[in-house]
């Protein structure tokens, strides 16, 4: 597959990571950056040799945000169409197997809710999280004003969204949407760290709680309660389940 906006690389051991590419643009999603991710991970849904993905940006910005100038003058409706015509958001919200977003520089309105999408957000020192929409007329359109409720509350979530608030990394991770803030040097070998440990854990029990999570940011509670039975019981029939708990009896 021939990628403009995206590179890929392979750390091995069961983890792939995507960096968004587009430097000049401070990684602004555009159409084509979208689809490419879009292909990208339907690619690596198939794919057994990958169990975790890394998803990065820059030093200098995980993502600005939308293409701005790609949505000038845009009507609603060819919004619309545009967003549904590009397979990225739908592909990492549907993508079975744990995402980890390692931010840097800043992550802003639509970057911010890739970063948000992704199962686990961790982000170097000083990372800025805005979702600066307002500014521009509109809001933010990719799950951000329902995502950062959970974990911020109502009064603050109000404030960046109605206000474009910024958010920094070490506030982030008070709060529960950053799971660790690290040195920018150390950011990425710290998120494939994580992801080569989640690779080496039995799939389908990695793959199950990570839906169940979402679950709880996405239904209400009874939903959500309803959803984790149903995962939780097939787990008993996978190999894994059946040798890591015969491992610790028989020692
Ligand atoms: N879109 C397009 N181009 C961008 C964007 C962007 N979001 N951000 C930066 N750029 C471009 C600039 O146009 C400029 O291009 P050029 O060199 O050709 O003039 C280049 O990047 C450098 O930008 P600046 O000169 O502005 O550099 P600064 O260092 O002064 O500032 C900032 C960097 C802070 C990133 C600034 O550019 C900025 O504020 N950008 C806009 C941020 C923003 O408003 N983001 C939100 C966009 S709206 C959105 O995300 C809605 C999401 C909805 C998703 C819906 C899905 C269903």
């Amino acid at each position: 597959m021939t990628l403009e906006t995206l590179i890929i690389e392979n750390p091995a051991d069961g983890v792939a990571l995507i960096r968004l590419n587009r430097p000049r643009q401070y990684n602004a999603l555009n159409s084509q950056l979208l689809g490419e991710l879009g292909k990208v991970l339907a690619e690596f849904e198939q794919d057994d040799a990958i169990a975790a993905v890394v998803i990065t940006g820059s030093d200098k910005a995980f993502a600005a945000g939308a293409d701005i100038v790609e949505m000038l003058g845009k009507s609603g409706a060819e919004m619309s169409a545009m967003i549904d015509s590009v397979t990225g958001w739908r592909a990492i919200s549907e993508f079975s197997k744990p995402t980890i977003c390692a931010a840097s520089g800043m992550a802003l309105g639509g970057g911010f809710e890739l970063a948000l999408q992704c199962d686990v957000l961790m982000a170097a020192e000083g990372t800025k999280f805005a979702l600066p929409e307002v500014n521009l007329g509109v809001i933010p359109g990719a799950g951000g004003t329902q995502r950062i409720v959970a974990a911020l509350g109502k009064s603050l979530a109000m404030e960046m969204v109605m206000n474009a608030r910024p958010l920094l990394a070490e506030e982030a991770l008070q709060r529960g949407i950053v799971s660790r803030v690290v040195p920018a040097a150390d950011i990425e070998n710290e998120a494939i760290g994580f992801a080569k440990q989640l690779a080496a854990r039995a799939s389908h029990s990695v793959r199950a709680g990570k839906q169940c999570v979402n679950k709880a940011v996405l239904t209400t509670l009874e939903q959500g309660l309803a959803f984790e039975r149903e995962a939780f019981f097939p787990l008993f029939d996978t190999d894994d389940a059946k040798r890591l708990m015969d491992a610790f009896v028989n020692k």
